[in-house]
């Protein structure tokens, strides 16, 4: 791997904001392609402060310092990952569910799906069932995708697939799911169509279904 990622993950880590921009603009500039900067730099450095945090090893000041130092970088390549695929292959819904403020991870499902040619509606975080139709009747999207990273409110996704469904609408759009506590199983146990590990997996996982539609 080279240096300049690694350089980048240690910055975040420490959360160094201007030496994440700067770096992230040194790899660029060297021919590193925002994908391996987003895959091999920022999401493992994320990852690391999540891990830290967990152990107690960092505060939430610490961490979210790291949080704000891994934007730095994404804020750079965020626009030339969007502008890879100029058509837009298929529509996604993405929100954050009720009683869940987390987005980091949410934010990069968005811009690994933009990255892959999809048009994406962020709802944003706290997003009711409610709200999650609306938007469906709103944008007609192929794809509705929830992030949960609590075990408390992924219990929700199940609530909002039956809200969907009983809105008459489930048929019309393809359900993904994802978060940290989230596993296959559980996907499977709410009536989801598909789960994903991380952000690339949504990439693959939506690109998959739409080529069976
Ligand atoms: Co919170 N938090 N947090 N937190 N927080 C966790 C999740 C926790 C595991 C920490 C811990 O205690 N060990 C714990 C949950 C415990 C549990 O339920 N089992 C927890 C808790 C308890 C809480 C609070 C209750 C703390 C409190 O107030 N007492 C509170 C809840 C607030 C609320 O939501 N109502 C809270 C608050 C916060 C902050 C605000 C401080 C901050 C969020 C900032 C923000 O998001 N803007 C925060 C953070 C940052 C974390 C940790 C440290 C990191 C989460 C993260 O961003 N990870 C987290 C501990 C951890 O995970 N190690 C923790 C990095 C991110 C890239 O990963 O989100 O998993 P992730 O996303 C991945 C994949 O999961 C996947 O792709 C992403 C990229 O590859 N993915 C999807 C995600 N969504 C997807 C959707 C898809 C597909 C893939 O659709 C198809």
């Amino acid at each position: 791997m080279s240096n300049l990622l690694i350089e980048i993950q240690e910055a975040v880590i420490n959360g160094q904001q201007a030496k994440v921009d700067e770096l992230t603009q040194a790899a660029l500039d060297s021919g590193i392609t925002p994908q391996a900067i987003l895959n091999e730099g920022l999401i493992p450095a994320m990852s690391t402060v999540g891990e830290k945090f967990q152990k107690g090893e960092f505060f939430i000041s610490e961490m979210m310092i790291g949080a704000r130092a891994m934007y730095a970088g994404l804020n750079i390549i965020k626009p030339l990952l969007a502008g890879q695929n100029a058509a837009t292959k298929g529509k996604a819904v993405i929100g954050t569910v009720q009683g869940d403020l987390h987005d980091i991870g949410k934010n990069l499902v968005c811009m690994m799906m933009e990255g892959g040619g999809y048009e994406i509606v962020d709802i944003g975080i706290n997003v009711s069932p409610e709200n999650f139709v609306q938007a469906i009747k709103e944008h007609s999207p192929d794809f509705v995708l929830m992030s949960a990273l609590l075990t408390t409110t992924m219990e929700v996704m199940g609530k909002t697939i039956k809200v969907i469904a009983d809105s008459g609408l489930r048929e019309s759009v393809f359900i993904g799911v994802g978060g940290a506590p989230v596993t296959q199983k559980f996907a499977d146990s709410i009536g989801a169509d598909f789960f994903s590990p991380d952000a690339g997996d949504a990439v693959s996982k939506a690109n998959v279904l739409l080529v069976a539609k």
